[in-house]
């Protein structure tokens, strides 16, 4: 479409009805040519008994195909019985029940939005969340035409020896000229956004379950050649998925094979086709020597996550795309759960609340903010957000903890028993755990309906003569672009109070009865409530939000020695995290201050409470290393970015770094003592343990190598060549790259060399060399991104590499991107047009950064406005673009 052409429409939620028609069976044969593909379809339609009026004409969906021939019940059409247009097939005054046969012809080789059938390298795959199947044939393509599917596949068998779809394997054979066929049958009825099938030529490996019931199941995770020796992760990921899933959730595998295919080209992590999951592969290969810690837990939790949706999203699925969250943020709910029970629960926590509070907090508060589940859309992949599944989880999560474990089991058994084999939406999901509770969750669903972050401001008083305390909370939220004014939230508000000597018992007014409980979830629905707690004998500090219990902001007034009491003596890991956090936090802004004020950094001192604090907890041997490596790692850019209204670039970057060389220099008799500690040459462990072993020692030499010393760049050097694993090494590169000091720079660029003639046949590797330069804080690195634009380890329609140094740039290299120039905008607009025609779902992602353009002062805010006015001027601008930049400038 056209910028200067009709605007897209938006689709609305309240325009919902049911489809006019049903597809009880799909018949497909694909057959796979180097030139064409042809697609015939044979498609088993009916009225829908529940629809509305009968309509004289039935749309069904198909873009970017040549139509050769339409039929139905064999007779092929006349002119006037149909037409076809750039995205539709119409048929005009179709019967109550008919088969509908088409045959089409599609270029997959030619299709670089990796959406629809496309080729990935060698191999033929298909991506059709959301709306892809449209492109591989004409289609009811939405999810609440759910239909049994027959799927042939007929290709070279020298090329493409494999040829998989979704279900069991029916037939397969040989056909004249060298090609063959095999046909599969899946049994479930899903809808056209879990079809998936591949063809080409892959390795894999196999294994088998047992389900709790005794059904026999084949695992089979099918790779390039060269990567078989890097998909054991991912397979015992796999084994301890289907195996938790069992236990926590009641939840059984129910087709005889579980397949997993990795590509090259994907778009997202990974997608959830029913019995065939698509992988990029960055979520299914994993080896010690290629692959990080960070990259081996996101292999277990996305194969889990996919694995996870056989139920919450396959089985059970949307009723339309409104709907989303109510698969994916439970689905990311139970990943979570199951992550922290895999590894440590505090650092799962942390590490996801850190996420949420920089990224989709931003979101909330920007152009593109949008309600859990949205009103409307004009392009649907826009939708796939940290809003629908990191803000959508933790709606889910307060509702499990409202309910409590054993409650909110039931409430999942009910969900997923009344609702198999049907297309749902979040009322129904919130529906069966009222049921199951006898809860109204009535104003609970405006987590749903509202976007936003609401913020809590928190007020105390003690009154010493009532031994009562008395704690105020107020809640409210900024209008958003859907909604001016918000009704109040039910939020939970998990707490404690801590007395001089430990926790204080909370017995609030009103309850009666004594209490011995320590901790406890206020539940707050107003717009200002207060609670009193009695027999309090001392002024409490309040430990508010324990294990975030809710996606809120949250200001109280706490005194830095309140912090570092938190910070060593709450319950909660995670408000001791918080506190730490919030303890750098205001260090940074002291920094801050004094930067907007002109002051010289050197001459400004850190607050010796966080120093101490910082040091009790290096010398402190019983402590988690993984909570310790947490507590001392500061508060990120972008997390300290989110905070402020108007974002101060260079006082943000340049406080916190004055803040590190600070506590480098304090601390670093017990940072080199915590080095000292490490063997990176010992053999590679996944073990939580060893994760946190190898943060911990990773953030001292992060430390060590503040100091500038060349030892320390020698210790960096060695640790580079010498590591067993690429966690180790890849992080002595990071601090050779990173760091200003003449020893290290004189090293850089063998380094970088050494690591990329190691590793250049390693994809994803690179992809890491490529990430390391992009996000290098020192000055020259857009430079560097621009050569590195042309090198030819640089691709620029692979997801992979764009995210790794296009997005890496912009969004993890504040200093270089925001460059006074405006260099980095353009180079970022440049990215976005050349996408745009390609792989418009990447061009509108990439986007993001500049969305914030009204939050950046004077200049910037011109210069990023004026990069998304010249996108929006592009004559053949795509819908998904078009959104994201037309709301940005709104
Ligand atoms: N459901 C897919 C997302 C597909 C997005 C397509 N634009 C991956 C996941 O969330 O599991
Ligand atoms: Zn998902």
């Amino acid at each position: 479409m056209s910028a200067r052409d009709a605007q897209p429409n938006a689709i609305q939620l309240k325009d919902y009805r049911a489809p006019d028609y049903l597809i009880d069976r799909t018949d497909l044969r694909v057959d796979i040519g180097d030139e064409v593909t042809q697609v015939s379809a044979d498609l088993a339609l009916r009225r829908n008994p529940s629809a509305d009026q009968p309509v004289p004409e039935l749309a069904l969906n198909g873009s970017d195909m040549h139509l050769i021939s339409v039929a139905i019940d064999g007779r092929p059409l006349e002119s006037h019985e149909f037409r076809v247009d750039e995205e539709s097939l119409v048929l005009i005054n179709p019967p109550e029940e008919f088969r509908l046969q088409t045959l089409g012809e599609i270029k997959p080789q030619l299709n670089k939005s990796l959406e629809g059938l496309y080729k990935s390298r060698t191999i033929y795959c298909t991506q059709c969340e959301a709306e892809g199947f449209r492109k591989i044939t004409w289609y009811l393509d939405r999810p609440d035409v759910m239909s049994e599917f027959t799927t042939t596949i007929v290709a070279d068998k020298t090329r493409c020896p494999l040829l998989l779809s979704n279900g069991n394997l029916l037939e397969e054979g040989d056909l004249e000229h060298g090609r063959h066929f095999a046909t599969w049958h899946d049994p479930h009825k899903k809808p056209a956004y879990l079809f998936a099938l591949v063809a080409g030529d892959l390795q894999h490996i196999t294994d088998h379950f047992t389900t709790r019931s005794g059904r026999e199941v084949t695992l089979k995770i099918y790779v390039e050649e060269k990567d078989l020796d890097k998909c054991g992760h991912a397979m015992e990921s796999l084994k301890h998925a289907m195996r938790w899933d069992e236990e926590r959730y009641g939840r059984e595998y129910d087709l005889d094979i579980f397949m997993i295919v990795a590509v090259d080209d994907f778009n997202m992590g990974a997608m959830e086709n029913k019995g065939l999951n698509i992988f990029n592969t960055a979520c299914v290969l994993a080896k010690p020597e290629t692959t990080t810690d960070t990259g081996f837990q996101r292999v277990e939790a996305v194969v889990a996550h996919e694995y996870f949706h056989n139920w919450s999203g396959n089985r059970v699925t949307c009723r339309d795309w409104f709907q989303l969250s109510l698969k994916e943020g439970f689905t990311v709910y139970r990943d979570s759960m199951f992550s922290a029970d895999m590894g440590s629960p505090t650092v799962k926590r942390v590490e996801d609340v850190s996420m949420l509070r920089t990224a989709q907090f931003a979101e909330d508060a920007g152009p593109m903010a949008h309600p859990v589940r949205p009103d409307s859309y004009i392009e649907i992949s826009n939708f796939y957000t940290l809003t629908i599944y990191e803000k959508g989880s933790e709606v889910v999560r307060m509702l499990a903890n409202l309910l409590g474990p054993e409650l909110f089991r039931k409430g999942t058994d009910l969900y997923f028993d009344r609702h198999d084999g049907q297309a749902v939406t979040t009322e129904d999901f919130v529906a069966a755990m009222e049921e199951v509770s006898g809860r109204d969750f009535t104003q609970f669903k405006r987590w749903y309906s509202q976007a936003g972050t609401p913020l809590l401001e928190v007020s105390d008083s003690y009154d010493a003569e009532q031994d009562e305390y008395h704690l105020t909370i107020r809640q409210s939220c900024r209008p958003t672009p859907e909604c001016g004014r918000k009704q109040p939230f039910h939020i939970p508000v998990a707490m404690g109070l801590l007395g001089a000597a430990g926790p204080l018992p909370l017995l609030l007014q009103g309850e009666g009865g004594d209490s011995s409980s320590t901790h406890r979830v206020l539940e707050v629905t107003e717009e200002e409530q207060t609670f009193t707690f009695e027999g309090i004998h001392e002024q409490p500090v309040p430990a508010l939000l324990r294990d975030f219990s809710a996606p809120v902001k949250l200001q109280y007034d706490y005194s830095r020695d309140n912090l570092t009491q938190l910070m060593s003596l709450d319950s909660d890991g995670f408000c001791r995290w918080d506190a730490s956090q919030q303890l750098a936090r205001r260090v940074i802004e002291d920094f801050m201050a004094a930067y907007l004020s002109g002051e010289d950094l050197t001459q400004v001192k850190v607050d010796a409470r966080l120093i101490e604090a910082y040091r009790t907890l290096l010398n402190d041997e019983h402590l988690d290393k993984a909570m310790v490596a947490l507590m001392l790692t500061l508060p990120s850019e972008a997390y300290i970015s989110e905070q402020m209204e108007q974002i101060e670039v260079e006082a943000i970057h340049h406080s916190r770094q004055a803040v590190r060389h600070a506590l480098a220099l304090e601390l670093e008799a017990e940072f080199r003592s915590v080095y000292a500690d490490h063997d990176y040459s010992v053999a590679y462990e996944v073990s939580a343990q060893a994760i946190a072993q190898r943060s911990l020692a990773n953030l001292a030499l992060e430390y060590l190598m503040l100091r500038q010393g060349p030892g320390v760049v020698a210790l960096c050097e060695q640790q580079y060549h010498q590591s067993s694993n690429m966690t180790d090494r890849l992080s002595a590169l990071t601090q050779i790259v990173n760091s200003p000091a003449h020893a290290a720079a004189e090293r850089k660029e063998d380094v970088l060399n050494d690591f990329y003639q190691r590793w250049q046949g390693e994809s994803l590797v690179v992809d890491q060399w490529l990430r390391v330069q992009a996000t290098c804080p020192l000055p020259g690195t857009m430079e560097r991104v621009r050569a590195l634009e042309s090198h030819p380890a640089f691709d620029p329609l692979n997801p992979n590499k764009i995210r790794a140094l296009v997005a890496a740039f912009s969004n993890g290299n504040a200093i270089n991107f925001h460059a006074t120039s405006g260099e980095g905008y353009e180079l970022l607009g440049n990215h976005v047009l050349r996408l745009n025609a390609e792989n418009p779902q990447i061009a509108a992602r990439l986007l993001t950064p500049l969305t914030r353009w009204r939050r950046y002062p004077g200049e910037r805010s011109e210069q990023m406005r004026a990069q998304l006015e010249r996108i929006l001027a592009e004559p053949k601008i795509s819908k998904d673009v078009y959104e994201v930049a037309s709301k940005s400038l709104a």
